[in-house]
């Protein structure tokens, strides 16, 4: 039975150490809502990894921070459950914002985890160790600089690269990087920037022997998907477009797409990475596990999920030294000579949070107490 006693919620604001660009805006910092779950003198972290403004989902810190407060805490406070996985049970009555659920949900199942002596991984049923990943390379200002930086993450050993396009970054670009690098397993996201009137030059990228285009058109869209599909050979990766194991259901009915990025804070947590995970395997269609610049917390609980069989692609789970010049826990992650990562095998998410490090960084913190 998991009781929690106390909740204490953190904002905190970490510099990036390269800018983050996309189609949806520039990010220099990460922002992240971190909860941390305490019962039976054990204590578990979560993360919300929200952006700054809801450009990417709508979920900010302050949305979350609310939610959480509000709705979500003293629903925890109100019911003991058996298990993290009873979470989305008890979250059921609050509708939408997915990264507040989703960040309290992981520090229960790191709780839990602690709780029994066992990684977050085993209790999902993971099995493997160590995950292939690769890493999401954002627009930069020339093409040049784009292959000088993916030549250098190569020459790390990621397995795959991914580039981010958006109109005026997209085919040309793409032409550039895959005539520079001939053999390596490339693919795209746009995050939405398209609509089905660039079908032709989407169509174009066929070409290229790309791994997939990810989330080109909509950001809630599945029927133009649909459409879209059926006019490309490359497959397409929906991302922002599946929310919840419902919408991965009707994703795969429509046939919007033939690869899911599981990313469990966009989802609402790791029951449902977990559950559009099985939904996946059971139809055949391969997922990998996508990242919002976690920090070591957030990214830990991925590497567990992760660790499914049905992970069979490589994640964005890229090395904490993609991200930051220091992390918030004891842990660096660094890349194996094969471009895996390895799962963490210690109880919980296997990691431990840095309280002085979290103080540098926090903009907010708030406890909360069940009376
Ligand atoms: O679309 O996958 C995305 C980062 C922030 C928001 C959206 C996305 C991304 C990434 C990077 O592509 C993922 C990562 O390395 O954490
Ligand atoms: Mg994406």
């Amino acid at each position: 039975m998991i009781r929690i006693e106390r909740v204490e919620q953190y904002v905190i604001e970490m510099p990036l150490r390269h800018p983050f660009v996309t189609s949806m805006g520039r990010e220099d910092s990460g922002i992240k809502v971190i909860t941390a779950v305490y019962a039976d003198g054990l204590v578990g972290w979560g993360e919300a990894p929200v952006m700054h403004l809801p450009y990417y989902s709508p979920d900010t810190a302050e949305t979350c921070r609310h939610v959480q407060r509000e709705a979500l805490i003293p629903l925890l406070f109100r019911s003991p459950i058996q298990h993290a996985a009873d979470a989305p049970g008890l979250f059921e009555p609050v509708r939408g914002h997915q990264m507040a659920r989703a960040g309290l949900e992981a520090a229960l199942w790191d709780l839990e985890g602690r709780m029994v002596g066992q990684s977050v991984s085993r209790l999902l049923g993971g099995t493997r160790t160590s995950v292939e990943v690769g890493v999401s390379v954002g627009v930069q200002s020339a093409s040049g600089e784009l292959i000088e930086r993916i030549a250098a993450f190569l020459n790390e050993g990621y397995r795959r690269i991914k580039i981010k396009i958006k109109p005026g970054w997209d085919r040309q670009i793409v032409a550039a990087v895959r005539s520079h690098f001939p053999g390596i397993a490339l693919m795209v996201d746009a995050n939405s920037a398209y609509t089905l009137a660039d079908a032709a030059m989407l169509e174009a990228l066929d070409s290229f022997d790309l791994l997939m285009i990810e989330q080109p058109l909509a950001h809630d869209d599945l029927l133009d998907h649909a459409d879209l599909q059926r006019r490309l050979r490359t497959p397409i990766c929906l991302d922002e477009s599946i929310t919840t194991p419902g919408r991965a259901r009707e994703a795969l009915h429509l046939g919007s797409c033939r690869i899911i990025n599981i990313k469990p804070a966009r989802v609402g947590g790791i029951s449902a990475a977990k559950a559009i995970h099985d939904m996946c395997r059971a139809a055949d269609i391969p997922v990998w596990c996508g990242g919002l610049l976690e920090s070591g917390i957030g990214r830990a609980a991925n590497l567990a999920v992760a660790s499914l069989p049905g992970f069979t692609l490589p994640g964005d789970i890229s090395g904490t030294d993609r991200y930051w010049e220091e992390d918030i826990i004891d842990h660096v992650f660094r890349l194996n000579h094969d471009g895996t990562l390895d799962v963490p095998q210690g109880p919980g998410i296997g990691v431990e949070v840095l309280p002085e490090r979290l103080a540098r960084y926090m903009l907010h913190h708030e406890t909360f107490t069940g009376s």
